[in-house]
């Protein structure tokens, strides 16, 4: 079965006409052309979008993803080029309150963040975040690499299902953590070995309330204003306790992403008001690596193609 296509070729004799040729391409996924790509050196780190300068140099065999299984529709009858799940890309995500998800929307939350980890590639992006080169805590990468670091979370969850953004915890009008998600811990596979994720909530700080917001938001100057919102997002790591409380565990509690995205959401909120009050980076630390992102890319969230509601 495997050798079928030689064999069909040695079979071929002169009584056989191209009109025995299929019309159309009918890929065979069970059989799948060989391309002659090389495997990955570190097939941990295979998509450059997602990974930036980790992923890996030679190009990846290509394996379709399951998804693409779902919606790829060969349209043998009329020759015309399939149709794949092509269009979602470019959907504006909009970030909503968890508060406002409905069960379903929930479900399919905690869905694609159970198949990105099954296939292996939550772990590396949690990597990523434990790798202090990239200097992003405590100076003025905060805010926009982790903008672009919860981008590349959504570019992920969204390959598995596109209806999914990342929702936003408002914990300091909350005070409480999401119950949905407490039965939710999840265990990752690191770098450094399967991390089991676990909270300790409400054991080691205050959660920063509304006030403590406002008074971040009543900062004029961005060297003012980000220090102050990353001394709040810090209290929300350490309230929650646990993995959370670590710097390279903390990524795999999914409350993380939802706790950044309301850090990100206050950001843009302050940013609104303060045109020209921009983190004062150049060079080599306006690059938001391991991504290509510079500083002046992460202004505009519309540009990157999302929204808070
Ligand atoms: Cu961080």
């Amino acid at each position: 079965m495997a050798n079928e296509k030689t064999g069909k070729k040695a079979a071929h004799g002169p009584h056989d006409h191209r009109s025995h040729e299929p019309l159309c391409y009918d890929p065979d996924y069970r059989n799948p052309p060989d391309h002659g790509h090389k495997p990955p050196a570190n097939p941990r780190y295979p998509d450059p979008r997602i990974y930036g300068s980790y992923a890996t140099k030679n190009p990846p065999r290509y394996i379709p993803h399951p998804i693409e299984h779902a919606c790829f529709k060969p349209r043998k009858d009329d020759c015309k080029p399939p149709q794949t799940c092509n269009g979602h890309d470019h959907d504006l995500c909009v970030r909503k309150d968890h508060r406002m998800l409905t069960a379903d929307e929930q479900n399919r939350f905690l869905n694609a963040f159970t198949q990105i980890n099954a296939l292996g590639a939550l772990g590396p992006l949690v990597d990523i975040h434990s790798n202090s080169v990239h200097q992003m805590h405590g100076n003025p990468r905060f805010l926009p690499w982790h903008r672009i670091y919860l981008l590349r979370m959504e570019e992920l969850l969204m390959m598995v299902d596109p209806t999914v953004c990342i929702p936003y915890w408002k914990s300091s009008e909350e005070q409480a953590f999401p119950a949905w998600l407490l039965g939710f811990t999840p265990t990752v596979n690191l770098a450094g070995g399967p991390h089991t994720v676990t909270r300790n909530i409400g054991a080691f700080a205050t959660l920063p309330n509304a006030a403590a917001v406002a008074a971040v938001m009543t900062n004029a100057t961005f060297n003012a204003f980000a220090p102050a919102l990353e001394g709040v997002h810090n209290s929300g790591h350490v309230w929650v306790g646990g993995s959370m409380g670590i710097i390279p565990t903390a990524p795999c509690d999914p409350i993380f992403w939802m706790h950044h995205a309301e850090i990100d959401r206050i950001w843009a909120a302050w940013q609104t008001t303060h045109a020209g009050q921009n983190p004062p980076l150049a060079g080599a630390a306006a690059i938001m690596d391991p991504w290509t992102e510079s500083e002046t890319d992460t202004r505009d969230i519309a540009a990157l193609g999302y929204a808070y509601v």
